[in-house]
């Protein structure tokens, strides 16, 4: 059985990263317009690159949770039957253990240069312009994918749903496009879809079945019982 599951925020929201629509979310004090567009890196560098450095440092103080593992174990056990594609920026999938897995929007710890395009490993601030270590221009910006920018691997991900028997989307308000519409695309292709969320998500009447509670619930039951 092929298996494509589709993680957001939620999944990460008990290893203690704010989502980013919740009460408590990331954009409180910031709009995503503020700091997650093309235009607001080229208004305001250096709020967007603060903003981005302080995530990046957080990461080395969060771990991940059931929920990552309960995928890694998944993975463990079915190999490349599973894909996970994720909106997050985060590294818990990687640090759980998961291989398989596209950063659809992007990751924190990539540097990409607007100078030369090339993507370099990146664990340090960026609000200081730091020379690209390919062409030496200072002209950094975080590996991320904005509003109005186009997602990666978008190839991959609708072949993967294209051949899917089994789509999972797990912690995600299903607010943000195209990745709000992969339920559609998985259902028309055949798939049948499963939402695991903390409430009913803006699309959960495309599911074909919807759980709700926390991620760290509820994916370790739902791996527990495929593998059961
Ligand atoms: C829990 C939990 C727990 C909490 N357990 N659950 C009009 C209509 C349609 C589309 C558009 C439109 N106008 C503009 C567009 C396009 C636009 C878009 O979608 N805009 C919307 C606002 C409508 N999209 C784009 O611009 C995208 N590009 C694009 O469309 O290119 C054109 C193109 C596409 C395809 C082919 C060719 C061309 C790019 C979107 C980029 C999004 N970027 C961001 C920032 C990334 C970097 C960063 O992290 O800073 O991505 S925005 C932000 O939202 C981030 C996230 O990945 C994304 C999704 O958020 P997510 O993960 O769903 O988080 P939340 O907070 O919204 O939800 C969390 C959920 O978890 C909630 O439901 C909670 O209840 C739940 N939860 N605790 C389980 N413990």
């Amino acid at each position: 059985m092929n298996i494509v599951v589709l993680t957001g925020a939620g999944i990460s929201a008990e290893s203690g990263v704010p989502t980013f629509r919740d009460a408590d979310g990331l954009w409180e004090g910031h709009s995503v317009e503020d700091v997650a567009t093309p235009e607001a890196f080229e208004r305001q560098p250096t709020t967007v690159h603060r903003f981005y450095d302080a995530r990046r440092a957080a990461l080395s103080t969060v771990e991940p949770n059931p929920a990552h593992q309960a995928l890694a174990r998944l993975e463990d056990a079915v190999g490349d039957d599973l894909l996970v594609v994720t909106q997050n920026i985060d590294d818990l999938h990687e640090r759980a253990g998961s291989t398989r897995v596209l950063h659809m929007h992007g990751e924190l710890l990539s540097a990409l240069c607007r100078g030369c395009q090339g993507r370099f490993p990146w664990q340090d601030a960026m609000d200081d312009f730091p020379p690209c270590p390919g062409c030496g221009a200072t002209e950094l910006r975080p590996d991320v994918v904005w509003f109005g920018e186009v997602p990666y691997q978008l190839d991959r991900i609708f072949l993967a749903l294209e051949r899917a028997d089994l789509f999972v989307s797990i912690g995600t308000s299903g607010a943000v496009y195209p990745a709000a519409g992969f339920v559609q695309a998985a259902s028309a292709y055949g798939a049948r879809t499963l939402e695991l969320n903390l409430v009913p998500s803006e699309g959960t009447h495309f599911f074909d079945e919807a759980r709700h509670g926390p991620a760290g619930r509820l994916v370790p039951g739902w791996v527990d019982d495929l593998l059961g």
